[in-house]
């Protein structure tokens, strides 16, 4: 009996010290030691042996079974960390891998712009009001000195949603619904930018394009305080060598009207193929604003006077950055856009 103890555990020492994953090693631990196991069936057969042999074979049988459950256990030790190293090899991240590169979004051209505008005129206490793109002919028109039939309207060929609302044809319509939103409160001073639609359609004219509107109410504003505050605005937009020149326009919302010219960003003046060879780039269109809008806004022409100013976003982002066709601002085109 003795001699087939040894031989049972040398026999599991081998099989356990060869065995290479966990499910293998249980198999083994219930060949020898479970309900049917050779050790088990060793211990209950016990009960066959004579008085005098039972403890001295209780005694073996006890330290054969706890070796082989340090064996197991030693092994099972063994072979879960030699696994899990196998997988943290296999799995492992190098955290000193340079990562993947992605493309970090910008602005688009005429927002830049739009926000550089914005910037100087807050700079100079005016106010952002954006207003709805879909507008009452009363705010687009009626109320800007422009009735029914009008010829100016013809100026600015609209995009009709029904006889009482178009798309806006300009971002004055705002203006005009702060100014009765607020008055009689004074000063007005705000600035309206965003999306205009008009039927027209080259490479100098978008049907969506952008602009952006100043106006200024208040007790004492003159002709002064509009050119004044333009040129400013062309100074720290454009650079402080740049002059303005004011010609007499009409437009039917201000009296007396003026279109701003600025003095040519490409060759200072002296005449181009940019400006034309005269040396002036028209930029914008201002003028006092009209008493009959004031009124109908709710202001005293009596009391208050003010100035608006209208400008093309394209127009100026054209300018600064040098692109000839308007179109290259709406067909996404990677290569025009990544440049800003
Ligand atoms: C242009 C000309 C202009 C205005 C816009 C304005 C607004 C109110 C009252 C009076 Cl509420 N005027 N805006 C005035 C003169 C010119 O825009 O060429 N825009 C692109």
């Amino acid at each position: 009996m003795q001699e087939g103890m040894d031989k049972l555990e040398l026999q599991l020492k081998e099989e356990v010290g060869n065995v290479q994953d966990l499910d293998e090693l249980n198999n083994i631990r219930i060949r020898y030691l479970g309900k049917k196991g050779e050790i088990t069936l060793l211990i209950r057969n016990m009960s066959k042996l004579s008085a005098e042999e039972r403890p001295v074979f209780g005694k073996k049988l006890n330290e054969l079974k706890a070796s082989a459950e340090t064996m197991l256990k030693l092994r099972k030790k063994e072979l879960s960390s030699k696994l899990s190293t196998k997988r943290w090899e296999k799995e492992r991240v190098d955290v000193t891998l340079p990562g993947k590169p992605f493309n970090l979004g910008r602005r688009h051209p005429i927002t830049l712009v739009l926000q550089e505008i914005e910037d100087i005129f807050i700079y100079m206490g005016f106010i952002i009001a954006e207003g709805p793109e879909v507008e009452l002919d009363y705010y687009n028109f009626e109320a800007l000195n422009m009735p029914r039939h009008h010829p100016a309207r013809d100026m600015q060929d609209s995009f009709y949603i029904n006889s009482k609302m178009l798309l806006r044809t300009h971002t004055s319509p705002m203006e005009v619904r702060v100014m009765e939103a607020q008055a009689p409160e004074l000063p007005v001073r705000i600035i309206s930018p965003g999306k205009v639609y008009r039927r027209d359609d080259d490479v100098t004219h978008s049907p969506m394009f952008h602009q952006i509107e100043g106006l200024a109410v208040d007790k004492g504003i003159t002709f002064a305080d509009l050119k004044g505050t333009l040129l400013f605005f062309i100074k720290e937009m454009f650079g402080k060598d740049r002059d303005i020149r004011l010609r007499p326009s009409y437009f039917p919302f201000v009296e007396p009207g003026a279109e701003v010219d600025i003095s040519c960003i490409s060759c200072d003046g002296k005449g181009c193929r940019v400006c034309g060879g005269t040396g002036w780039l028209e930029i914008l269109g201002a003028g006092m604003s009209h008493p009959r809008v004031l009124e109908v806004s709710g202001y005293d022409p009596e009391k208050v006077t003010g100035f608006a100013f209208g400008m093309g976003v394209e127009r100026i982002a054209m300018l600064k950055y040098g692109i000839d066709d308007i179109r290259l601002f709406y067909t996404n085109d990677l290569r025009l856009l990544r440049n800003y």
